[in-house]
């Protein structure tokens, strides 16, 4: 038996770090690489491992001690006569898996010598020592954000320790490339910025590259590399920066703990010196939800959804997950912002509400052929009415004579609404999305066709506000100038109903004596069940049909 010295070992930055947490107590048997205490900076925490396997004799820090590199911790009765390591050896093996590399730090100096720029700069995960394949844990900025050079970006963890990445420049937050409980590595990219005024832009490093230009030159050759060390520096080096204090307190093998539980740490009070959450902190917690005495945030949001009929309620399979490259080369893209959202309310809808689709036909021979006259007589005034804008002036009709087809439900009620306004759905290279035209019934044929015009217009690029895509009372969905025969359009809810059209073409109707061409126009009207029956449907596509077949109807 041998009485050995465990230190702190070198922890690259971290210049006096506090001991926030102690995990053994003497008479504990510990092995070689097991943690000992968790120490705490601004911006990081790190458990201390020991460097050798034994007994506990003494621990010779106590909770809110500060130590730095070569402080003893504890003193281990190790099996066999070997003698205490050197202090300055034993802690070095365990800094390779607890600290980050100290060889981070020269690159901070290097942005000085940056020039400034603008435009996109790209923020790369820096040289975070023997770090590898670390979890995001939290994500502390979102796209749209002013951030300020070295904020914090993100939070990542591996199973020893925790730290802040931040910006290397300062800017607005365009995109992040990263998402909760990613694992990243050095010279992954993290987030573009549109830059003022920040660092040179850094080209993607190449794993090694920070840590080489600070070894190899104190002044930096290349001011490419420069900010890409300077990018690099984590947070945990810096102690100036300030803390989010957004990360519940508590320490890395807690916070796995958690999350092995699927425990919501942000929910757990922490019973720990300055509200630290601990191991039997979120024990307590777990027993209290199982125990039905506390509910989670998500169970709570989820309960009056469940009630609601939302899809978490419906008990479904869960999505499959096939790897799709087993069966020939893929790609990977992401979906556009108008894609998930329009997406995500798609799908309520049609979890949501009882849909059922009318098909019907109605003739616009006589209509078509004035809409061509028309458009004739007033080429030159560059004027064009579209058969759409005439279909919208035929919803405004169709609702006045069926009122409960503009309407919407909140809870027992109707709301009825006395106003008409009418979206169309308009598709985008970025996606579907519905202007809206307002008061159509104090429209003409002509101002809506125009309206309908610039708001397509509008549409395509990527310029709609939300004030015009709001108020709608119903919406046509027309596919005519593409093609197809009939479908189910989806209902934009809260509106009860939707007309979906599609191509007109030719066909041989009777009319008594004989059969005769006329131009005929698919309508599929989808309708909510739970605000109209199946007759008032039929009566509804008849008669906008019978408007469009002789518009003089409009006036009535
Ligand atoms: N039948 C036959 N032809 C039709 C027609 C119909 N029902 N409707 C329009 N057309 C023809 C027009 O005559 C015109 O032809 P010309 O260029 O020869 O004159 C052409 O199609 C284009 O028509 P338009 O300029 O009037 O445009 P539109 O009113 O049909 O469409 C808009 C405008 C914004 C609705 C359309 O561009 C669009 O985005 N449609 C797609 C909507 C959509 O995606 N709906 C699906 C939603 S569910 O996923």
């Amino acid at each position: 038996m041998a009485l050995v010295e465990i230190h702190v070992p070198d922890i690259g930055d971290f210049d006096e770090v506090t001991v926030i947490e102690l995990m053994v107590k003497p008479g504990d048997t510990v092995k070689a690489d097991q943690s000992l205490i968790t120490v705490e900076s601004d911006k990081a925490s790190m458990e201390i491992p020991s460097s050798a396997a034994g007994v506990v004799k003494e621990l010779k820090v106590a909770i809110g001690d500060k130590v730095k590199q070569g402080s003893l911790v504890v003193m281990l009765e190790v099996a066999g006569g070997a003698a205490a390591a050197p202090a300055a050896e034993a802690p070095k093996a365990a800094a390779a898996q607890a600290a980050p590399a100290p060889a981070a730090t020269t690159p901070v100096a290097a942005p000085a010598a940056a020039p400034a720029a603008s435009g996109p700069i790209q923020i790369f995960v820096p040289d975070i020592g023997d770090f590898k394949d670390v979890t995001v844990i939290e994500v502390m900025v979102k796209v749209g954000d002013t951030i300020k050079q070295e904020q914090s970006l993100i939070t990542v963890e591996s199973d020893k320790a925790s730290m802040e990445i931040p910006s290397s420049s300062a800017g607005v937050l365009k995109e992040l490339k990263v998402k909760l409980g990613d694992t990243v590595n050095i010279g992954d990219l993290l987030a573009i910025v549109e830059g003022v005024g920040a660092p040179a832009a850094a080209a993607p490093a190449p794993a090694s590259a920070p840590v080489a230009a600070a070894a190899a030159s104190p002044a930096p050759a290349a001011p490419v590399a420069a900010p890409v060390a300077a990018a690099a520096a984590p947070a945990a080096h810096n102690p100036t920066v300030a803390p989010s204090g957004a990360l519940p307190h508590a320490s890395p093998s807690v916070r796995k703990f958690a999350r092995e539980l699927g425990v919501p740490l942000d929910e757990v009070k922490g019973t720990g010196r300055k509200g630290r959450i601990t191991d039997s902190d979120v024990q307590s917690f777990t027993k209290s939800v199982m125990a039905g005495a506390v509910q989670t945030k998500a169970q709570a949001a989820a309960a009056p959804k469940a009630a609601a009929g939302g899809g978490e309620a419906l008990g479904l399979l869960p999505w499959p997950k096939v790897d799709f490259a087993k069966f020939g080369p893929v790609e990977r893209k992401d979906m556009s912002r108008i894609k998930k959202i329009s997406g995500a309310n798609l799908h309520r809808n049609w979890v949501i509400i009882p849909h059922v689709t009318n098909h019907d036909d109605c003739d616009i021979t006589e209509l078509e052929a004035f809409r061509v006259s028309m458009n004739k007589e007033n080429e030159k005034a560059g004027i064009k009415l579209t058969m759409l804008a005439f279909m919208i002036k035929a919803s405004v009709a169709a609702l006045k004579k069926f009122p409960e087809f503009n309407s919407s439900l909140d809870g027992d009620q109707l709301v009825m609404k006395q106003y008409f306004n009418i979206g169309f759905a308009a598709d985008t290279p970025n996606g579907l999305v519905v202007p809206v035209i307002k008061d159509a019934d104090k429209k003409g044929v002509v101002q809506i066709s125009q309206e309908m015009g610039d708001l397509a217009k509008k549409a395509r690029d990527g310029k709609l506000g939300p004030a015009d895509m709001s108020g709608a009372c119903f919406t046509i969905s027309s596919l005519g100038g593409i093609g197809g025969r009939y479908f189910t359009p989806i209902i934009n809810a809260p509106e009860v109903a939707i007309m979906g059209v599609c191509k007109s073409s030719i066909e041989p109707k009777w009319d008594g004596k004989a059969f005769v061409p006329k131009l005929m126009l698919p309508l599929s009207l989808s309708w909510d069940h739970r605000v109209i029956d199946g007759a008032a449907a039929a009566r509804f596509n008849a008669y906008f049909g019978q408007v469009l077949t002789d518009f003089r109807r409009v006036l009535l």
